[in-house]
């Protein structure tokens, strides 16, 4: 892993090739996305169904893209005890996390005769998409968590899950067991951008959806680009990004397998360590060339090191701070002693994983947040997947006769300002008698 010096021109050079890497994508892929909405507008199934077997599945029909309560049973019993323990451990703590999320609708009484306030109520209809990398082999339990948790929490009356299919034209029973055990109402066996317009439009089978979450690949993300406006989204996600802040008390083993792991997601995934120690930048580029032999995605964590890797020796803990904040991370690690001393200073980043015991997976899986969180520097301005996305706030005004008319005067004055005269006339008509100017 190539270690720079920061501030440094070199070292900037890297951040700035960091911050624009991009999300990956060409003006055809753009074309070809629009393209699949445009037929799954039109043809609906057929099309949602022609897709999936041409790019995943052959297996696919009809009759079968969606998944039966024979398929939901048969995966029961092809999951194991350990299985079923470790889902139900992160399913509670992820239950127990987001319900602390919740909002409650509220009014006000600010002055005499005026009430004010919010309905906060759930979307009726959430759509979430789990990827499957390699034709569904790469099950990510953890996503349809993540997607259906926060949604049952805000109470919305229905969960379609969209999820490309194996080969045979089966979904993983462990994303089918993670599924029923969320509560999500209907599976489906398709993937991609097509699955996305499914879910946005409806079809004959699919039900139109208000709001669609879920990370994906460079397909499912441009479709939810598109989407968007029709359907809330949850947010466009870039490619995964880890950065680590380590003094040099840090265990360089353990600094290194959290870089990789981020690496390993994805070859523009971006893993990147800060430190005021230079022993410790050499010892963990090290450790990261000795891990990576014996990783079963090795290709991709090692391009992912070697194009957006990097090590940036600066020269106190500040300056690695002021750093992460420019480059507002989606997650990152704090792993310095009296980390607490800093978080104060902490203002970008998607999530923070305090101390050596809190490497990056814990909350990929198991702590309670979610994982879905901002990247490619939208931590600026921009929060983890949460209960908000399938909530929406609904404005309560009302006036009795006195508080309008102590009132009436200026709205006139505003509404006659922007030059909008039946605004000023609502307000006129009721103050017929009272009203004089
Ligand atoms: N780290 C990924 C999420 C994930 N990791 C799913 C494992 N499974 C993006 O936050
Ligand atoms: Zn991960």
């Amino acid at each position: 892993m190539q270690i720079f010096r920061y501030p440094s021109d070199e070292g900037d050079k890297r951040v700035i090739q960091t911050i624009e890497r991009g999300l990956g994508f060409s003006e055809s892929d753009y074309k070809n996305v629009d393209s699949y909405i445009q037929d799954v507008r039109k043809r609906g199934d057929e099309a949602v169904i022609d897709y999936t077997r041409r790019f995943d599945s052959a297996k696919v029909t009809y009759e079968n893209f969606r998944v039966s309560t024979l398929e939901f049973e048969s995966a029961e019993k092809l999951v194991d005890a350990g299985f079923l323990k470790a889902l139900d451990r992160a399913v509670d703590q992820l239950e127990a996390f987001h319900i602390r999320q919740k909002q409650n609708s509220w009014i006000d009484n600010p002055r005499d005769g005026v009430m004010v306030g919010q309905l906060v109520r759930a979307v009726s209809a959430a759509g979430i998409y789990a990827p499957g990398a390699k034709g569904g082999k790469t099950p990510l339990v953890s996503s349809v968590l993540m997607g259906a948790v926060p949604a049952r929490v805000a109470g919305v009356d229905s969960i379609t899950l969209m999820t490309p299919p194996m080969e045979d034209g089966t979904i993983n029973p462990y994303m089918l067991v993670a599924a029923r055990r969320v509560g999500i109402d209907a599976v489906f066996k398709a993937g991609s951008a097509w699955a996305i317009a499914a879910m946005a439009y409806g079809t004959e089978q699919i039900k139109k959806v208000d709001v669609i979450v879920g990370p994906g690949n460079i397909y499912v993300t441009l479709a939810k680009k598109i989407v968007s406006g029709t359907v809330g989204i949850d947010m466009i996600a870039g490619p995964s990004e880890i950065l680590v802040i380590a003094d040099k008390g840090a265990n360089p083993d353990f600094l290194a397998a959290d870089l990789l792991s981020q690496a390993e997601h994805d070859p523009i995934a971006s893993s990147i360590l800060v430190t005021d120690s230079q022993e410790l930048a050499k010892k963990v580029s090290d450790a990261v060339g000795r891990q990576l032999e014996s990783l079963p995605r090795k290709e991709i964590a090692a391009q992912s090191i070697r194009d957006f890797g990097a090590i940036m020796v600066v020269p106190d803990i500040d300056t690695a701070i002021d750093l992460s904040n420019r480059l507002a991370p989606e997650h990152l690690e704090l792993v310095v002693e009296e980390p607490f001393q800093y978080t104060g200073k902490i203002r970008n980043a998607g999530a923070l994983f305090i101390g050596p015991y809190t490497p990056e997976p814990v909350g990929d899986y198991i702590a309670g947040p979610n994982h879905v969180l901002p990247t490619a520097g939208t931590a600026r301005f921009s929060s983890a997947l949460s209960v908000d996305v399938f909530t929406k706030k609904t404005s309560l005004i009302n006036y009795s006769k006195a508080a309008f008319e102590k009132e009436a005067n200026d709205i006139i004055t505003l509404a006659e300002i922007e030059g909008l005269g039946a605004h000023a006339n609502s307000i006129k008509v009721r103050m017929e008698k009272s009203y004089s100017k």
